[in-house]
């Protein structure tokens, strides 16, 4: 397990950090810590070199395909005829192409749902692509994808259900657990490298009556041992689920969080002290620091489907997202401090269907257009300041502008606590916008101007705020 570790030296990225003391993905606080010293040490935890990789691609994509496709459910109940997974024109290069020309950077599969049908023909079970007509029982959709995402040069994760409504042994624990041990080692030894492994918690009973309780010691140590640069969302400590499936962040979006992952054995017992919880809208400010013993780097990733389901329903064709709700998801994810993991589910024909592909291309358009051209100079150039120092960017001639972004240095910790935006309109400065957090990205949208400066003034943070970068730009209003 990589826990406390201690390091002054050059960080991942190649920048270079200053030769003080950082702490990477937990901290444990001395015990009776004054305030002003649990404050600097948060200050100075970082992600670990996978962490900060994962929160670069800023944009991911899920893909629920599977047995539900084809009986159009969301959740099924594990006694499904396996002959009705039969894709009629199954391409899993159209739904890489189609993602990536969007922006998105990497895919996560439903490898297994919680119907326990499996998508690449397993050992460990016969609920598979290899009970079903579809290739004649040859196919392979991890396979096929994984291809996919290497010849496009697109990342890869795979998602499988701990709770398997279909197993047999699904609640003799001993038994269940080693299955989906297999499982997951034949996912993480036979498809080259996978970026995140995507655990939810759902637990039920087996046939038995007995609740299954998992092993995730041993679940963890296939992944260390098979994947080890591959991020662990949900019950990890890698990736922290936002606490909603609505596409919706928090404005104040501490990454550096005293809640403690389910991974930890006395992770519900140590929340329940601090009276935190994933959907807490405070997970890391001083008041949370006040109690905290420990704090972990655990930043958030938000999960919401372009649909209204997870699966694919036909009736749902007319229910994709707007671009305008897709925008504001957007703002409210990637510009939170968080990684968007938006989902689109392939339909019956194997395919992303003409719906969502046409909004997916108009998703891309918005953001390579909005993001093209940033009118700040020098808002590339990294910058310290002291709390109630400002920074002033010049703003290209003439530029009109109602978004800004700022980036921490995260690699020196995430320290802002509070910052404001003025513009110098005619001479005068206005504030056009405040916020709380900025930690990896902070979108703002305020009221279209053409400002000659901006100003970045740092009203609290934990230590001297770090600015990896500015930029200042416009949207266009959507149809
Ligand atoms: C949940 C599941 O129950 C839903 O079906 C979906 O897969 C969502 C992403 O995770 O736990």
């Amino acid at each position: 397990m990589k826990t406390l570790l201690f390091i002054s030296i050059i960080l991942c990225a190649g920048l270079q950090v200053d030769a003080q003391n950082y702490y990477v993905k937990t901290v444990r606080f001395p015990k009776g810590a004054p305030m002003s010293q649990k404050v600097e040490m948060a200050a100075r935890l970082v992600p670990s070199e996978e962490q900060y990789a994962w929160q670069q691609l800023e944009l991911t994509a899920f893909l629920h395909f599977g047995i539900n496709t084809f009986t159009n459910r969301e959740w099924g109940t594990g006694k499904e005829d396996p002959t009705l997974f039969n894709p009629t024109n199954f391409d899993a290069a159209q739904w890489v192409s189609t993602l990536k020309a969007a922006g998105f950077k990497m895919v996560i599969l439903t490898a297994k749902h919680h119907d326990g049908f499996c998508l690449w023909p397993t050992r460990t079970t016969q609920h598979s692509v290899a009970a079903s007509p579809w290739k004649e029982g040859k196919g392979d959709v991890v396979g096929e994808l994984k291809n996919a995402c290497d010849q496009q040069g697109m990342k890869f994760g795979v998602y499988l259900s701990p709770w398997d409504r279909n197993a047999a042994c699904y609640g003799d624990s001993p038994a269940y657990n080693q299955m989906f041990a297999c499982q997951l080692t034949e996912l993480l030894s036979n498809y080259g490298t996978i970026n995140e492994v995507w655990f939810d918690g759902a637990n039920g009973e087996g046939p038995n009556g007995k609740k299954q309780v998992y092993d995730w010691n041993l679940f963890h140590s296939v992944v260390d041992s098979l994947q080890p640069q591959a991020v662990r969302a949900i019950m990890g400590d890698d990736v922290r689920w936002v606490g909603n499936e609505r596409g919706l962040g928090r404005e104040t979006e501490w990454s550096a969080t005293a809640l403690m992952p389910d991974k930890y054995p006395n992770a519900g017992e140590e929340n329940k002290r601090q009276g935190l919880f994933t959907e807490a809208t405070d997970l890391g400010s001083r008041a949370i620091l006040a109690t905290a013993e420990q704090l972990f780097w655990y930043p958030s990733e938000v999960d919401v489907s372009i649909r209204p389901g997870w699966f694919y329903h036909a009736e749902e064709d007319k229910q994709v997202k707007s671009l305008a709700h897709l925008v504001d998801i957007y703002f409210q994810s990637v510009g939170y401090n968080s990684v968007l993991l938006l989902n689109v589910p392939p339909d019956t024909c194997g395919r992303i269907s003409d719906y969502d592909v046409e909004r997916l291309r108009e998703f891309g358009e918005y953001l390579r257009t909005t993001f093209a051209c940033n009118s700040l100079l020098h808002g590339d150039q990294s910058c310290e300041i002291p709390v109630g120092g400002s920074v002033e960017y010049t703003v290209k001639k003439e530029s009109a502008v109602n978004i800004f972004l700022v980036q921490e240095d995260i690699h020196r910790g995430q320290r802002v606590e509070a910052f404001t935006l003025e513009a110098l309109l005619d001479g005068k400065w206005e504030e056009v916008a405040k916020g709380t957090t900025i930690g990896y990205k902070r979108l703002l949208r305020f009221p279209l101007c053409y400002p000659e400066c901006l100003r970045l003034t740092v009203q609290a943070s934990r230590l001297p705020a770090q600015i990896y970068s500015a930029g200042a730009y416009q949207e266009k209003p959507m149809e």
